[in-house]
């Protein structure tokens, strides 16, 4: 008999620009995984809306982002691929795994504090309560694996920590979820400011999936080092140096070590030109791909409509299980 394959779901906010961290902390591992895994990739704008959006640019971004997710190499064929606000079983099960997640637990979310002092006029009970929203989106799906970056680790295992203290109530509802987190690149630092992460929300040090060649080497140029010479990896002392030798290694395939050895006795005069080559060599099919698919809007529609429904069918099974489990009258 064939083995069922194991669920991947993963999601990213169109509340930006796709990033390079985006790419290598995420999407760049859905695509490897697609073809073991059942998946589904969604567009989490239920989630962009935790801070302030443009409506125009919202609903722009959210099919621009299918677009660059199909030009990254996911296969709507595959996966189903759809966007959040379309399947309405996400918001339900968030509002009841809510009663099931403690007020304590969110205060001590790193992302919550990040955001909430980052948006300081703005912190809305949506920015606190994302982190719920998120199990939903995972827990609907019963998925076994959910590749991010490591930046949404904590968030993850909340989601086991809410699915647990469920099944533990009830019975065995949900599947507990596992991180999938890069080896390499799971973490990306800002070009400007090494020691803060590379975000869409902070642009300045921020390489997108979409910005041409000359945009990317002049923010390669530009990014910060230190006063030393050496191309060494030395993630204390050499932060920027370091992360910008993960980030040639992310986009060449070399090692640590040669990389280092490529670049030994060289000055950062060469080293940091090479690593925006090899960056704008990375993404310069992905942004051309992008560019054609994102025109075609008849298909994307195809697209996230099919995925929408696959979504919801679903997303049912799940949502009336749980509906049944807690009490509620059957429909
Ligand atoms: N710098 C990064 N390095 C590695 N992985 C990263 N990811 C994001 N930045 C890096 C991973 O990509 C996915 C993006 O998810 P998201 O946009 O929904 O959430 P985020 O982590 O909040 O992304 P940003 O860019 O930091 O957005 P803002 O600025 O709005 O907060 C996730 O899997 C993430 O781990």
């Amino acid at each position: 008999m064939e083995e069922k394959k194991k669920r991947i779901f993963s999601g990213i906010q169109p509340s930006g620009e796709l990033t390079l961290g985006s790419y290598i902390g995420a999407i760049r591992n859905w695509v490897a995984l697609q073809n073991e895994y059942d998946c589904l990739f969604c567009i989490v704008d239920e989630h962009a809306i935790t801070v302030r959006q443009e409506p125009a640019l919202l609903r722009k971004r959210s099919i621009a982002q299918l677009a660059q997710y199909i030009a990254c190499g996911l296969d709507p064929e595959k996966n189903i691929m759809f966007i959040q606000s379309h399947v309405p079983q996400h918001a339900e099960l968030a509002w009841i795994l809510g009663c099931y997640t403690q007020f304590g637990e969110l205060s001590r979310m790193t992302q919550f504090k990040a955001k909430s002092a980052q948006h300081a006029d703005n912190i809305t009970a949506g920015l606190f309560t994302y982190p719920v929203l998120m199990a939903a989106d995972i827990l609907l799906y019963q998925a076994d694996l959910v590749p991010v970056g490591e930046d949404q680790k904590q968030h993850v295992e909340l989601t086991r920590d809410i699915a647990q203290r469920f099944n533990g109530v009830y019975s065995d509802t949900f599947v507990l979820p596992e991180p999938f987190i890069p080896k390499l690149g799971a973490r990306l630092m800002s070009l400007d400011d090494p020691t803060t992460k590379m975000s869409k929300s902070m642009p300045e040090g921020c390489v997108n999936l979409m910005d041409p060649p000359e945009v990317i080497m002049k923010k390669f140029k530009r990014a910060v080092t230190d006063c030393e010479t050496a191309v060494k990896f030395d993630k204390v002392n050499k932060p920027g140096i370091s992360n910008l030798l993960t980030i040639y290694c992310a986009a060449t395939g070399k090692t640590m070590a040669e990389a280092e050895a490529a670049f030994a006795g060289q000055g950062y005069g060469v080293f940091k030109p090479a690593v925006g080559e090899a960056v704008v060599e990375l993404l310069r099919p992905i942004r051309e791909e992008a560019e054609r698919i994102v025109t075609d809007k008849a298909y994307l529609e195809s697209v996230y409509k099919t995925g929408a429904q696959r979504a919801q069918y679903l997303a049912n099974k799940t949502l009336s299980k749980v509906q049944r489990k807690i009490g509620f009258v059957a429909r």
